[in-house]
């Protein structure tokens, strides 16, 4: 009874329609472009674009199931959920569109999922990552600088054009990052980007440079399921997944879906009426207010401006509870997992989004890939705020976000703080005695540097010397440790863009290659061996990766802890300070059996003993030692 109604309903209103349109359908695109047999996310909802879809039906061959959800009132897009049958063969399933004056098809595709061996691993502490912006790393296909469907949007001397890095440039340097003791990248958004300059965020970003930007940085959003020409197509990004993961390292991939570029075409043709929250003549600003996300009593205009204020007043803000866009959202994340085989996502601008999407969508991501991790930017210096968005607990929104693990933020303004700085070396304990907020602060992504921030030499009172300390204490401490690219040899930069220099050596034309161990200037050599000594370290001592940390001493000046497990442990003492500092580290309480003495394996102190269950150590001016026995 109820489905013969709904029957009617549709029957007189695609009538009413039909008769307004004068012309046949025309299909110009569907997305997802295809989907796997034995999916667990099934139906796939479809979002068709193309003309005169208003009031069309949608048939499937027979086998297949297809039910028209509603269609935008001018007929460009339409909504169908397809089902696929348990058992079918994969291959091109040819959908007709059919409105009174004709019709038209779409091919839509369904393939054999990808092997899982290998795939969708998942990063854990025993991971480093390795953090590289595409267009900045290297360039290891010329030809695609200057694209024939994108001209003029390529020159090294300015920092807001596309530079010419790529996929290829990756790929050829995926032995460096092995060397160098890295176990995962991650790389900036490889989906399409505009073609053109685009006008419109520079304005409002940056009055001082009236030049427009080009969006090298790929997060301005023009094509979901497209990637940027300047990058290369999909087939070499499986390639780059692919020959990393041969290799035995791991790729994440970056995803957002807080804001489209201003460019996108929906902005001016949104699927639904809520698409965006707001429109270009009519939408809130974003007011940055973290804060308001995790509080159960928010000023009602703050925590609107910040889940539905466009960033930079200008980029257009999706909106999650619309269940259309949500679907689309979550279908998009999925098919890149099941197109490239990424171990881990990270989520972009992950407050400025409602916690509710974020349990759907990691509800759907984790029941297809049970071994993903998502990894959420929420960029707030408070561990308390931060904490908030991690998954296992349902907070008092009555939301678990289904987040693995998140950017350690407030850890990372401490090192900067004590590193470069100067502060107090109790700046970190005090960050670390925050972890009981956390519901597994042991994976946090600890980071001295990302792309977002100035390179930590450019941080005032930044030296070599406190650069290598806080490598030291990066790689030794809790959580999975992010190099930023570049950080390694000690490069320079500011604010962004100036940040996102380009690596030397990364371009056929580049005299200085700091990729040889031939071209490193001395300065960039030290700091390079001194990375890889620590994350090969880091490898040999299992402590290093998921031993338990144990503060052994703190004051303003020096630092000791243990990293200890049941079958290892090392012991990283730390004199931050200008002066040469002789000091005891008690060992009161770590059970090392019958151990007499220890080793600084990072080589500066030799061999020490254990006298009355203390360490007696001097340690020159801004210096460390990693002890094992
Ligand atoms: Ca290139
Ligand atoms: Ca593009
Ligand atoms: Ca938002």
């Amino acid at each position: 009874m109820f489905c013969k109604r709904i029957f009617l309903f549709i029957a007189i209103f695609g009538f009413a329609v039909s008769t307004c349109i004068a012309a046949p359908p025309k299909v110009s695109g569907v997305e997802p472009p295809n989907w796997w047999v034995g999916h667990s996310h099934n139906p796939v909802r479809l979002l068709i674009s193309g003309q005169n879809l208003s009031g069309a039906r949608v048939e499937a061959p027979a086998g297949f199931q297809v039910d028209l959800v509603h269609a935008s009132d001018n007929g460009t897009y339409m909504f169908v959920d397809f089902h696929i049958p348990e058992v079918c063969p994969p291959g091109e399933v040819p959908l007709r569109v059919t409105g009174k004056d004709g019709e038209d098809r779409v091919l839509f595709q369904l393939l054999p999922p990808l092997a899982r061996e290998g795939r969708v691993q998942g990063i854990s502490t025993d991971d480093v990552i390795y953090l590289l912006m595409t267009d900045r790393f290297a360039n290891g296909d010329p030809s695609n600088d200057d694209p024939t469907i994108s001209p003029g949007l390529h020159d090294r001397n300015r920092p807001r054009r596309y530079h010419g890095g790529d996929f290829q440039g990756v790929l050829d340097h995926l032995d460096y990052l092995r060397g160098l003791g890295v176990t995962t990248l991650l790389l900036t958004p490889w989906y399409d980007n505009v073609n053109h300059l685009n006008y419109i965020q520079q304005d409002e970003l940056d009055s001082l440079v009236p030049e427009p930007t080009a969006d090298y940085h790929g997060y301005g959003v023009v094509d979901f399921y497209g990637t940027e020409e300047h990058f290369g197509n999909l087939l070499l990004l499986q390639k780059l997944v692919d020959r990393a993961h041969d290799m035995g390292m791991k790729v994440i991939q970056d995803q957002v879906v807080n804001n489209t570029s201003p460019y996108h075409p929906w902005v001016t043709n949104p699927p639904t009426p809520t698409w965006f929250n707001g429109s270009v003549t009519d939408h809130f600003t974003n007011t940055y207010q973290t804060w308001s996300t995790v509080v159960s009593n928010p000023p009602p205009d703050q925590l609107k401006a910040t889940l539905e204020g466009w960033f930079f007043g200008v980029l257009p803000d999706l909106n999650q509870n619309d269940p259309d866009l949500a679907a689309y959202l979550i279908q998009n994340s999925l098919w890149w997992i099941g197109m490239t085989g990424v171990d881990a996502v990270r989520q972009d601008a992950l407050p400025y989004v409602p916690r509710a999407y974020w349990s759907r969508c990691a509800t759907a991501l984790k029941y297809e890939y049970p071994h993903l991790t998502i990894l959420g930017e929420m960029w707030d210096s408070d561990p308390k705020h931060v904490a908030f968005f991690q998954g296992g607990r349902t907070r008092f929104d009555g939301v678990d976000s289904g987040v693995d693990t998140l950017f350690d933020f407030p850890l990372h303004y401490a090192i900067r703080d004590v590193f470069a700085k100067g502060e107090r070396m109790t700046r970190l304990t005090e960050v670390l005695a925050a972890d009981t907020n956390y519901v597994a602060p042991a994976g946090l992504v600890t980071f001295l540097g990302l792309h977002d921030q100035p390179h930590f030499l450019n941080e005032p009172g930044a030296t070599i010397d406190g650069l290598k300390l806080a490598f030291t204490f990066l790689l030794t401490t809790r959580g999975t440790p992010l190099i930023y690219y570049g950080d390694e040899i000690g490069m320079r930069g500011g604010f962004d863009p100036d940040n996102r220099r380009d690596f030397p050596g990364g371009w056929p034309e580049d005299v200085h290659n700091a990729f040889q161990p031939s071209g490193r200037t001395p300065e960039e050599a030290a700091l390079h061996a001194h990375v890889t000594k620590l994350l090969h370290l880091r490898k040999e001592v299992t402590a290093l990766r998921h031993g338990e940390l144990l503060n052994l001493s703190a004051n303003a000046d020096t630092y000791a802890y243990a990293r200890v497990t049941q079958e290892n442990w090392a012991i990283i003492v730390f004199n931050n300070s200008i002066r040469r500092q002789r000091f005891d580290v008690p060992l009161t309480g770590l059970n090392f059996g019958h151990t007499q003495s220890v080793n600084d394996r990072l080589g500066g102190l030799g061999t020490l003993s254990i006298a009355e269950g203390k360490l007696n150590i001097t340690l020159p001016a801004r210096t460390a030692a990693l002890f094992t026995p």
